[in-house]
């Protein structure tokens, strides 16, 4: 959802008058006196010396200062008042806590999604593997025995190119600490939102949908329980699950537990250390019928994941990664451990809504139970806020305790209210005192808005289609992309969705917007209007052309279209700064959503060849993919020895489900995905 390379794109102009004292004006040309009566002349004497023009700037920067003092007074007294000192002697005591190191606020002034992960962050340093007794060096055992599927794999002739020398490992750098701060105020959690370790009702029986789904093949199994998949798996998915492997064999060997692997350094980086990669991948071992891993992961869930922990962590990113794998872990296999989790998470995550306008703060203390917006900041990011919803709605109705259901709904209900959108398209950030929208008048389907509109159409499908302003919002939004968004790029005229800045349009999208055409199809095939298909099979089209177009057949971050024809110009155009490849989904994603509802071989094809391409220019032969930063180079796609959770998360779990022909495999009637591909129930009618 977030793009750095975006965010970092043309920094502000910043104009500034310089105002020089020479040393000799600085002492005087009499030389240095102290005198209060002389420096008091010798100031008089330079301010005189200014032009009037500096001189009305210097008055209007001290106004305007004064002014902005008297506002953050008015807009900090609430946290202020909650600053006590027993936190404070936290905050002098305590160790503190690692936290994302800051991008220069004064150039960038927004929250970070930090998911971009483009080596911002400060990383451990590469360290030596402790020798894990369950970790299996050598080659991977591509066998699974009863009772689950036989899956005999055949070694796929490594086609990969070979990532030579590991690159050297990111610049180690100090963790920069912090207490939980908002601006450096400590906010403790408010006494109303109950402490992680609150009685929970016991988790509800299945829905009525669910009960009869588990009688299905390949439906809400009892974990062991034979995967029977109802049409056999083909060479294709056999490739994927030889792709996952590999990709878990780096994993497992040189970053076990952590959150994400270093397949060069044979290392890992941790973000919030709740081995995110694990945990992202948990469902996915379960789709794809590898249950001695799944095993492995899941003793290290019971034994190892701790959530009471003092560590920050971004909401939307520990809700859609770790709170949505484990429910729809919960779901697939049965198991009440992955409920009990998900119970302890959600509850520790419930402190970020305690703002003034209940639009929740970007990142929680799950130990300390505090929270807080980035530093420099009271803004959230919008989609971060609009897509947390599934998961906590879905956690009330197991649990019962409404408290999540309604913290997350509330959110929705204000935002449907809100002014400051531009038909139906909303901006990127929203303030968590006043409620408000921020930064108006920037409109994209990228980062930072990105999932707003796959929740809304999400959440009413979950619901069971009776929210009509979630669905009326969705359908609005996408009238806005057809009047102020959409353009077609030449030679080929191609359909694609730009930006809109202040009124200007730009050619510009970013790979993370290649998630809309499978939402709009999932739309359509919900008994949205037939155009909603029409939309979504000429923009997977064009993100189909974001891989061929270029020299390593995988997608840039973002792209640029050509609007004009120009001789030997292709219509996608890639900035240096925008072509790295981070193994995203969202293309393949959309691919999925297209062919299981039309059944146009075309796209498994195209699927295809996007999993050739990671394999000849992502995969490191020792274990693991990695992203690259180059994809215009094919001889030197430049490696940078970072697998993000969600390759093993969403893009391989999408892959095996794009070759699939078993429509009930993750029935699309049954189940929703979140948006990092965890499926959860669609719920029945009462
Ligand atoms: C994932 O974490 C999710 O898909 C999110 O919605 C967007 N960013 C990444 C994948 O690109």
């Amino acid at each position: 959802m977030y793009s750095a390379a975006a965010a970092a794109a043309s920094p502000p102009r910043r104009d500034f008058i310089s105002v020089t004292l020479s040393p000799e004006e600085a002492v005087g040309a009499g030389g240095y006196n102290n005198s209060k009566a002389w420096r008091r002349r010798s100031c008089w004497r330079k301010w005189k010396q200014l032009s009037r023009l500096q001189r009305s700037v210097i008055l209007f920067l001290f106004a305007f200062l004064a002014v902005c003092g008297v506002i953050s007074y008015t807009a900090l007294g609430e946290p202020w008042k909650s600053l006590t000192n027993k936190s404070l002697d936290d905050q002098r005591t305590k160790p503190e806590v690692p936290r994302l190191k800051l991008a220069n606020p004064a150039v960038l002034p927004a929250p970070r999604k930090a998911d971009a992960n483009l080596g911002d962050y400060p990383e451990l340093p590469p360290q030596k593997q402790p020798k894990m007794p369950h970790v299996r060096r050598g080659p991977p055992n591509l066998q699974i025995k009863a009772p689950w599927r036989d899956v005999r794999l055949k070694t796929q002739h490594d086609t990969s190119k070979v990532l030579e020398e590991p690159v050297q490992s990111d610049k180690e750098e100090k963790t920069e600490k912090s207490v939980i701060s908002w601006r450096g105020a400590v906010i403790e959690p408010d006494q109303s939102t109950e402490p992680p370790s609150s009685k929970i009702k016991e988790p509800e029986k299945p829905s009525s949908m669910e009960a009869e789904s588990q009688k299905e093949p390949g439906k809400c199994l009892e974990p062991g329980a034979v995967f029977p998949f109802a049409v056999p798996i083909n060479e294709r998915q056999m490739a994927v699950i030889e792709a996952f492997r590999h990709a878990w064999k780096g994993y497992k060997d040189f970053a076990w537990g952590h959150d994400e692997l270093k397949p060069l350094s044979k290392s890992y980086s941790e973000w919030f250390g709740l081995g995110l990669t694990l945990i992202d991948a948990l469902d996915t071992m379960w789709i794809l019928g590898l249950k001695e891993e799944f095993e492995e992961a899941r003793k290290w869930v019971a034994d190892d994941l701790v959530f009471d922990k003092n560590v920050d962590v971004n909401l939307f990113e520990s809700t859609i990664r770790i709170l949505g794998g484990l429910l729809s872990t919960y779901h697939l296999s049965g198991d009440s451990l992955f409920l009990e989790k998900a119970k302890d998470i959600g509850n520790r995550l419930m402190p970020a809504f305690n703002t003034p306008s209940k639009v929740p703060y970007s990142d929680v203390n799950i130990g300390r139970g505090t929270a807080h917006p980035p530093r420099w900041t009271s803004d959230s990011t919008v989609a971060e806020v609009t897509s947390i919803q599934l998961e906590f709605r879905e956690l009330s109705r197991l649990t019962g305790d409404e408290k999540f259901q309604k913290a997350a709904d509330d959110v929705m209900k204000h935002v449907h209210t809100l002014s400051g959108k531009n038909d139906g398209l909303v901006p990127m950030f929203i303030n968590t005192n006043s409620g408000q929208f921020t930064h108006l008048g920037v409109y994209t389907l990228g980062a930072r808005a990105d999932s707003y509109y796959e929740y809304l159409l999400k959440q009413w499908i979950q619901g069971g289609k009776k929210e009509n302003e979630l669905l009326e919002d969705y359908v609005r939004a996408i009238e806005g992309v057809k009047k102020h968004l959409l353009q077609r790029s030449q030679p080929k005229k191609l359909t694609f969705v730009g930006e809109l800045a202040h009124g200007h349009f730009s050619a510009k999208m970013d790979h993370l917007v290649c998630f809309l055409p499978g939402t709009l199809a999932l739309g359509a095939h919900n008994g949205l209007t037939a155009d909603h298909m029409k939309l979504a099979e000429a923009l997977i089209e064009t993100c189909h052309q974001m891989y061929v177009q270029v020299e390593t057949g995988l997608s840039p971050e973002i792209v640029h279209f050509n609007l004009h024809a120009q001789k030997g110009h292709k219509d996608v155009e890639i900035k240096p700064a925008d072509r790295h490849n981070l193994l995203r989904p969202e293309t393949v994603e959309s691919l999925f959503y297209m062919y299981r509802f039309t059944g146009e071989k075309k796209y498994q094809d195209w699927g295809w060849e996007i999993l050739q391409n990671f394999n000849k220019y992502t995969r490191v032969p020792t274990g693991g993919y990695t992203s690259i930063n180059n994809v215009q180079n094919p001889s030197n796609p430049e490696p940078r020895d970072k697998m993000e959770s969600f390759f093993l998360g969403e893009t391989l779990k999408y892959m095996f489900l794009l070759f699939s022909d078993d429509i009930d495999l993750i029935n699309l009637d049954k189940y929703v995905f979140n948006t990092e591909a965890h499926p959860l129930p669609i719920w029945m009618p009462a």
